[in-house]
């Protein structure tokens, strides 16, 4: 029985997860979570996890959370190629870093943007005010920032010469807020080459069915706008705009 993962690709970290299982030739099964339903705070699927959040991997009866537990879980399983998740200690080192980083930094300051520019005015109608919008950006620019000053310096990926696990984790990131029309590559040529680089190594149309989705928000929107705001998006756009 092949892999089940539970993705919504709206989601960053079900898109490292999709995209590395498609580049790597892993056999898997499609579990669809439509989180801006609440499907996530359903009874089917807390069956599958209790943390309420996506991507889940279900192997069998061993079922795991967390993206970056899941992509190595893939990684071993499979042996998939080194490069992906080097066995040379400092180049392992290195994407470890890099995943260790951008859980409080990149993935913290591009979704905030996300939210603010593209899910919060789409449900409260009214856009975040500017302040907030101001600091958000501000927070975002610096971290990109560092991201090309530390993290890429001036390799062709962030552990030198191969794409790893640490590109895809932050290519998905960095696509966030770009779904919501911030170019955030406009200005930025370096790191506009990473990104096409990283694009051509997985391939072009998978990187491009991965974020189908998160390009397309008007279908967010839709689901949004048609619905009851679930419980969730309540408390969280209260938490928001605290
Ligand atoms: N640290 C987790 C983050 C998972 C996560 O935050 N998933 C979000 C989507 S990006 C989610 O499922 N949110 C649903 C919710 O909070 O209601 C990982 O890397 O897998």
């Amino acid at each position: 029985m092949p892999l089940e993962l539970f993705l919504d690709l709206h989601s960053q970290p079900c898109r490292s997860v999709f995209i590395f299982a498609k580049a790597a030739n892993i056999p898997f099964e499609y579990k669809a979570v439509v989180l801006a339903s609440g499907e996530q705070y359903g009874d089917e699927f807390a069956k599958i996890s209790i943390v309420r959040k996506v991507p889940v991997m279900r192997d069998g009866d061993f079922i795991l959370t967390e993206s970056t537990a899941i992509l190595m879980y893939m990684v071993r399983k499979f042996g998939t190629p080194d490069h992906w998740y080097p066995a040379d200690l400092q180049k392992r080192a290195r994407v470890d870093e890099y995943l260790a980083w951008q859980h409080s930094n990149m993935r913290a300051h591009g979704s905030k943007v996300f939210w603010f520019r593209g899910v919060l005015p789409m449900v409260t109608g009214e856009p975040v005010p500017k302040e907030k919008m101001d600091s958000a950006l501000e927070d975002l620019n610096m971290t990109l920032k560092l991201f090309e000053e530390k993290f890429l310096q001036n390799n062709p990926y962030i552990i030198g010469e191969q794409i790893s696990l640490a590109d895809l984790v932050a290519i998905v990131e960095i696509m966030q807020p770009v779904g919501t029309g911030l170019d955030v590559f406009e200005g930025r040529p370096a790191l506009s080459a990473w990104r096409d680089r990283v694009k051509k190594a997985v391939g072009e149309a998978l990187f491009d069915e991965a974020h189908k989705v998160i390009m397309s928000p008007g279908d967010l929107k839709q689901t949004l706008t048609g619905q009851e705001m679930p419980e969730f998006l309540k408390i969280r756009v209260q938490k928001m705009f605290i």
